[in-house]
């Protein structure tokens, strides 16, 4: 059954509006999804009919709102194919995932000597909570160049492990260029050296189906804001063995078995790393969203997606002064244009409802091993997106070429 882009675009009401006088064309989606109205009827349903917090009180609407709220844990676990919910932690996020596996497992077992393996096209996320681990603890950051293609140069990855490599840390998916990782294959080169594994799949989610047994990662950590899902809510998946060794990194209610003026106890798996009231309205509506991805066919989604970057990929190499950087898989295309800021092609655009993003996408040092200085621009795509949206990107960028 072929897709009905038209009517899947009606689920995200955000999408039918016009901006400057244009209908908006939404190529932002690395920076944020939007949301489909199940997500937004979920967030009403729990405030409108639901609203108490979670695991405390003995009444009807905390019990109905701690089963939700659990009942999301569990779709995530399904989601991702982790063995057990508890497995999942709510953080708000992928940045607060990592700064708390890099605050309790990175300041708690790292020494001086010790390595730390990134890439050379990590997310500022997946690199400032290490450099604080390694300035506290003396432990040393490596980093994976890239090749002339602007993709992971595999060779030296290779010579950088050894002994010393005691934790890797890399995205899944580029959020600057595009680039789908072979994390597979770092992961396996990671255990062959005993590294404790950390995968950032806040731009995979969105786009892959990610098994997190399959791909026998320690870590994995994602935003729900970036697979249709609301802001504040995201994930960190661990090793049950790992997350039981770790001690707290927040401490305070919720996540205590007792608690007297001389000891505390700390709760067990997840609870132990969720001090204080959650964003139980997040988690719901992440639920909301695996829902609503779960019930569509996302081999069918990914090959629409597959299609609209072979438009805008081919479209782009038609523009003489456009330059596409790397090359581009999943979800994301950086382009810059001769001699024109990224930022005054954006501006442009934005006059004609075309959303895009410019600059180093919070991943300076990739832009400095590129030599972009000015950063790019990045268009990137949903599933909702639809053929239209290249062509009015295409059109919009002739017109500014124009203009400049
Ligand atoms: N890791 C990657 C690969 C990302 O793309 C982002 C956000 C993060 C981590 C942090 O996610 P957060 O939800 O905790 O902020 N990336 C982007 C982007 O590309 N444009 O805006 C945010």
């Amino acid at each position: 059954m072929p897709l009905d882009i038209d009517k899947l675009r009606l689920d995200f009401p955000i999408l039918a509006q016009t901006v400057n006088g244009q209908p908006l064309v939404y190529l932002d989606n690395a920076a944020t999804t939007q949301k489909p109205q199940a997500v937004l009827d979920a967030l009403n349903h729990y405030y409108q009919g639901q609203n108490a917090n979670v695991h405390r009180a003995a009444h009807a609407l905390s019990g109905q709102a701690t089963q939700a709220f659990e009942a999301a844990r569990a779709k995530v676990a399904d989601f991702i194919h982790a063995p057990d919910a508890r497995q999942v932690i709510w953080t708000r996020g992928a940045t607060e995932a990592i700064n708390l596996v890099a605050l309790s497992f990175g300041m708690q077992k790292l020494k001086a000597g010790d390595e730390i393996l990134l890439s050379a096209m990590e997310h500022h996320a997946n690199i400032v909570p290490w450099q604080q681990v390694a300035a506290a603890t003396g432990a040393v950051i490596k980093v994976i160049p890239l090749t002339d293609n602007a993709e992971l140069d595999m060779t030296a990855a290779a010579n950088l492990f050894s002994s010393r490599t005691k934790l890797l840390a890399i995205s899944h998916v580029s959020n600057a260029l595009g680039v789908l990782n072979p994390v597979q294959t770092l992961i396996a080169m990671a255990k062959a050296v005993g590294a404790v594994t950390l995968i950032d799949g806040a731009q995979a989610v969105g786009h892959l189906s990610v098994d997190v047994q399959a791909l026998d990662c320690d870590f994995y950590v994602f935003s729900g804001h970036k697979m249709f899902g609301p802001t504040g809510i995201g994930v960190l998946y661990g090793k049950r063995a790992l997350l039981e060794a770790m001690p707290p990194w927040q401490t305070g209610g919720e996540m205590i078995k007792y608690v007297s003026f001389e000891h505390t106890r700390f709760g067990e798996l997840p609870f132990k790393f969720e001090a204080g009231t959650p964003n139980i309205a997040g988690a719901i509506g992440l639920g909301a969203a695996i829902d609503y991805l779960s019930a569509l066919d996302r081999c069918a989604l990914a090959a629409h997606e597959h299609q609209l970057m072979l438009q805008l990929l081919a479209g782009l190499s038609a523009l003489p002064e456009v330059r596409i950087i790397g090359r581009p898989t999943a979800g994301a295309v950086s382009f810059i244009i001769d001699d024109v800021h990224p930022q005054d092609v954006a501006t442009l655009l934005d006059m004609q409802g075309i959303a895009v993003r410019t600059g180093h996408h919070c991943a300076m040092p990739l832009m400095q091993a590129l030599d972009l200085q000015q950063g790019t621009l990045r268009a990137s795509i949903a599933f909702y997106n639809h053929a239209q949206d290249i062509d009015a990107l295409l059109l919009g960028l002739k017109k500014s070429r124009e203009f400049f």
